[in-house]
């Protein structure tokens, strides 16, 4: 059946096709199904109402009001932007044309990272693709769209049920001119372990050929030599390479000397040495105050020749703050997210910086009309996940304090109550802090920051003071994270472990000083082919060996889950999250021009084993569907 819909595809016949064309051209593997899809989804859609989705509080559907899409000339081209420029000049040449810009350039995040630390990374596909033209259109002007990497990978299988290349793929067509922006861990890819050189390098490849053009690459130690890998890679694939400072501590505050002006400076010349085409500073936690912000910034541009592109989370409120003062010292591009979705432990708003800015020369280059409308779609949208918000909703200045990264504020206190520590965020929150001193002041961002959340919830959940960890620390038995952490595997820190501290911990183990990639055994890509394509029982892409190389049981789970349910990301949010009301009838979109019509007619009361019959009309036939009531 592959072989048959290879030589009848259309590109093949025209002869449009290189190494890439079975890569990314899904529908090749598109074969007749076992079960249709129309069953495979009545099951999906009978299953959410029954037992809920997994992670909302199950309630009876709420009434929502559809996001309002802006209305635009779809006929007219849609304008140039970055990405003709990356095409054109290389990335030197769109370095260069950065540098050249009077006014502060924008990365838009709403894409990733703003949902990401508001919204538990879910927004799906499905909102993004009614969005990502529009935007495409209504922003030209922007620098990059952040919209893969980070936690969207792992999430967007485990959670959301979709492929994240697919994600990649879709948006790419339907944003042609700006660049894509993805967050990249270096030797941790988008996971939270190190993986053997071949599958970075084989994942940067993979990830430029589906539409990543700038990799902001960062070690959650800040070690350059856990980032030399995933530079060079960048660089062989022809995109952009960001390597990244992540800011830590307080430069302004003279008893946190250790992350001081010529820590930051000497880190980011190292970074510019080794290949970086733009200096990216990561400020995951947003701690960068205001006047800091300055000072760091008139240093770095004096310390390097490339362009500067400054991130922050909003999370104390001072964020469109600190941006004016690093847009004062010259830096180049920051990050924004669009009003609705901004704010909080999100990025700053763009539509706030635009009026920051007014009467300033930097001011940045958008249409506010267009941020604006681009806000009531996020507005609408946003109300779909409710159920995920973290419940912060003022500013939070105890951020300074505790230093927590806007991506694990809300991640660390499901886990909190998952351990019935609820009453004891507080106590949480202070230990976070004293672990990081424990731990000899670290970066903390992923997955350095979850090792220093687990090391907090095991000391909260077990009455330990430091003094005990110092005490008794040979009888205790330490999270795996934290083990890890101080043999090395996750790298070096500045200044090295605390020895005492690394001692108790290792308890006799050796710790690694090399890059952890350069002794682990590479990844034999052949062999998982084969593997994958016995479980599967299908053609196997690069896209599926990646997937798998980097999240095992993540990528099976999904697979089983689609081999169930087909394809759920062509249902609309509400109904993926909620399931239907009774006599509710919606029109789904199986593939273009296809379109089922589903309607819920009655749900029987549950049978002595516990299955209820939940009744549909799909295209106006009766359906039926059995589902175990697991309430
Ligand atoms: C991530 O690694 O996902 C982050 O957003 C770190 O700040
Ligand atoms: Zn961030």
């Amino acid at each position: 059946a592959f072989l048959e819909n290879v030589v009848q595809h259309p590109k093949f016949l025209n002869g449009e096709y290189n190494t890439s064309f079975i890569d990314r051209t899904p529908e090749l593997f598109v074969f007749p199904k076992r079960k249709d899809r129309g069953t495979k989804m009545l099951s999906f859609i009978g299953e959410t109402i029954v037992n809920g989705y997994p992670g909302l509080e199950q309630s009876k559907k709420p009434i929502f009001d559809k996001a309002p899409i802006p209305k635009l000339k779809l006929t007219d081209p849609i304008p140039t932007g970055t990405k003709q420029i990356l095409d054109e000049r290389g990335p030197e040449g769109l370095a260069n044309w950065v540098k050249e810009q009077k006014q502060v350039l924008l990365t838009d995040t709403t894409f990733r990272d703003a949902h990401q630390s508001l919204l538990a990374t879910r927004i799906r596909t499905h909102d993004l693709k009614q969005i990502a033209e529009p935007t495409a259109r209504l922003l030209p002007n922007l620098f990059s769209l952040e919209m893969w990497g980070g936690a969207t990978f792992d999430v967007t299988m485990r959670f959301l049920h979709e492929d994240p290349w697919e994600r990649l793929l879709t948006l790419r067509k339907q944003a042609p001119n700006v660049l894509f922006q993805m967050l990249l861990r270096a030797s941790n890819a988008v996971g939270y372990t190190n993986y053997p050189d071949n599958v970075i390098e084989e994942f940067v490849e993979k990830s430029a050929d589906a539409g990543i053009d700038v990799f902001r690459i960062f070690d959650s130690l800040n070690w350059v030599k856990g980032m030399t890998l995933a530079i060079d890679s960048v660089r062989k694939s022809g995109k952009i390479a960001e390597a990244s400072i992540c800011y830590t501590g307080d430069i302004l505050d003279p008893s946190r000397s250790k992350y001081d002006l010529t820590y930051y400076k000497n880190l980011a010349k190292e970074l510019e040495q080794a290949g970086s085409h733009i200096l990216g500073i990561k400020d995951m936690a947003g701690l960068l105050k205001p006047e800091a912000a300055y000072q760091l910034v008139t240093e770095l541009k004096s310390s390097v020749d490339i362009p500067i592109h400054l991130h922050t989370h909003d999370t104390s409120g001072n964020g469109i703050f600190t941006y004016a003062r690093a847009i004062e010292a010259g830096v180049d591009i920051v990050d924004v997210a669009v009003s609705s979705m901004a704010g909080l432990t999100s990025q700053p708003s763009a539509n706030s910086l635009y009026y920051a800015m007014s009467g300033s020369e930097r001011q940045p280059n958008a249409n506010i009309e267009s941020l604006e409308q681009l806000g009531e779609f996020w507005d609408y949208t946003r109300k779909y996940y409710a159920g995920f918000e973290s419940g912060m909703n003022a500013p939070h200045t105890e951020v300074y304090e505790h230093e927590m990264p806007g991506g694990q504020y809300s991640n660390l206190q499901q886990q909190a109550k998952a351990v019935g520590l609820s009453s004891r965020w507080n106590e949480v929150k202070k230990m976070y802090r004293t672990v990081n001193d424990m731990f000899g002041d670290v970066v903390k961002v992923t997955p350095s920051s979850k090792v220093v959340g687990d090391m907090a919830l095991y000391m909260v959940q077990n009455n330990l003071t430091e003094e005990d960890v110092y005490e008794k620390g040979d009888k205790l038995d330490f999270p795996d994270s934290v083990v890890e952490l101080f043999q090395g595997q996750l790298g070096q820190p500045y200044q090295g472990f605390p020895k005492k501290l690394q001692d108790i911990v290792l308890k006799g183990r050796v710790p690694i000083e090399g890059r952890p990639g350069e002794t682990m055994e590479s990844v034999d890509f052949q062999a998982i082919k084969e593997e994958l394509f016995k479980k599967l029982e299908r053609q196997v892409t690069s896209h599926d060996m990646l997937s798998y190389a980097l999240y095992p049981k993540v990528f099976l789970d999904f697979e089983q889950f689609r081999q169930q349910f087909g394809d759920v990301s062509v249902l609309d949010t509400p109904t993926f999250f909620y399931g239907l009301r009774l006599g509710e009838e919606i029109e789904v979109e199986i593939e273009k021009g296809k379109t089922l019509i589903v309607k819920l007619v009655s749900i029987s009361k549950p049978k002595e084993d516990g299955t209820r019959i939940v009744y549909f009309e799909l295209n106006g036939q009766p359906r039926e569907v059995i589902i175990k009531d697991l309430n």
